[in-house]
């Protein structure tokens, strides 16, 4: 059997791709606001129930961009438990990231951690909806609405996410999803800020071109975050196989669900029943009740071609960099970084293969290496 991985992209037919690439072509041109951006934002917009989207290179220009848009200054009180991207764009825009520790049920900012951290120099909440299960956005609004704090979500996992029947991405200042090759929803890589209303559009659209107004006209020491036409294409493309997909990707969440929820040492993922989930990753957390620690099964499954990946340890607070930033207790986010293990989910994942993977949790002991 072939190896597995923890994801592979989403890829539509390469045929239907070639008339899009033909028309990039004949149209010469390749980047800067053409006619496959435009219309990929407005499909997307459309797509995901958002006002107004603009899309990007990739996920962290996007959120590097955000904070640029919001001008937030000082500390932003942020997750440990996420890819380093998120706190990496804070240290890139001079912002000192403070940590506060998650709610284990759902790895995402537990919000009553975040009151004790606010100091005068707070400017900013940046909560990640991590796996794509919602933060608790609620709450997380109460507390930035009392100090007077911004709200930017990474929701580089929560494409196509719903609460109560409305797209997560609605919450906050602004939000940014993530369209890499490893994401539910690809432009091979890629990225997009989402936000309210059209100005705020308007100022994303200027500093992610350098600033430029107009030919002449520079208002702002703005980046490169642009998204060119082929991505633009690809993701027009990738739009018409996203609903397919998120089926699939269900189907394989409820069989996993179904083979390892009585399985003593193991807790699944618990997605509220309010939540349209996107199924982007399968976590598992290992107990000392189940026969072999987290790594040894991480290391009995490499052996054995599956490679399931430990998202998210180390946690960004333990990276050298960060060190110096921790502040307060991170005691469940250290614990759920220890017994973590993303097992391999994405919409090729066949069920031959998946019964592999089942049968190497549940057969933990066998073969000796636990
Ligand atoms: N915020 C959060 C919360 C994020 O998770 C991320 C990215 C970002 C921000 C930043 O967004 P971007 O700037 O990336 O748009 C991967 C991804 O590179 C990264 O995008 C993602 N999060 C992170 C969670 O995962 P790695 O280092 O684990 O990827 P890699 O190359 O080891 O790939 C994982 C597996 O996927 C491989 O073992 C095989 C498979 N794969 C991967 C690629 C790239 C393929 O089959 N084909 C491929 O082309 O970081």
């Amino acid at each position: 059997m072939k190896n597995i991985y923890v994801n592979r992209p989403l890829l539509p037919p390469l045929e239907e791709f070639v008339p899009y690439l033909e028309k990039i072509w004949d149209n010469k041109w390749l980047t800067n606001n053409g006619p496959f951006h435009q219309q990929f934002e407005q499909q997307l917009a459309d797509y995901l129930g958002v006002k107004y989207i603009s899309v990007f290179s990739n996920g962290t220009l996007a959120l590097l961009t955000a904070l640029q848009v919001l001008r937030i200054t000082g500390e932003v009180i942020t997750t440990p438990y996420s890819f380093v991207a998120t706190s990496h764009t804070l240290l890139w825009n001079g912002l000192t990231p403070v940590f506060a520790d998650i709610d284990p049920k759902t790895c995402n900012i537990n919000p009553e951690k975040i009151e004790q951290l606010i100091t005068s120099a707070t400017s900013a909440i940046l909560p990640v909806h991590c796996y794509g299960i919602p933060a608790d956005v609620e709450r997380i609004q109460q507390i930035a609405d009392i100090y007077g704090l911004k709200v930017i979500y990474d929701a580089a996992h929560a494409f196509g996410v719903k609460k109560e029947g409305v797209s997560i991405l609605n919450h906050g200042d602004l939000s940014i999803l993530s369209f890499h090759a490893t994401k539910v929803f690809n432009t091979i890589e890629g990225g997009a800020i989402i936000c309210p209303d059209e100005k705020t559009k308007k100022w994303i659209d200027y500093l992610k071109n350098f600033g430029f107004t107009d030919e002449v006209t520079v208002v702002a020491p703005g980046i490169n975050g642009k998204m060119n036409e082929v991505q633009s294409a690809f993701g027009l493309l990738q739009l018409q196989y996203i609903d397919k997909a998120l089926e699939l990707r269900k189907s394989i969440s409820e069989r996993y669900c179904h083979a390892l929820s009585d399985i003593e040492g193991i807790r699944i993922v618990d997605v509220p029943d309010n939540v349209e989930w996107n199924y982007a990753y399968f976590p598992i957390f290992i107990d000392n009740r189940y026969p072999c620690s987290r790594d040894a099964l991480y290391n009995k499954m490499k052996a054995a071609g599956v490679f399931a990946r430990r998202y998210f340890y180390p946690l960004i607070s333990d990276f050298p960099m960060y060190k110096m930033h921790k502040r307060g207790d991170l005691s469940e986010s250290v614990s759920i970084a220890n017994s973590v293990l993303c097992i391999p989910i994405y919409p090729d994942l066949e069920i031959e293969e998946q019964e592999k993977i089942i049968s190497l949790i549940k057969n933990a002991t066998a073969g000796g290496l636990c």
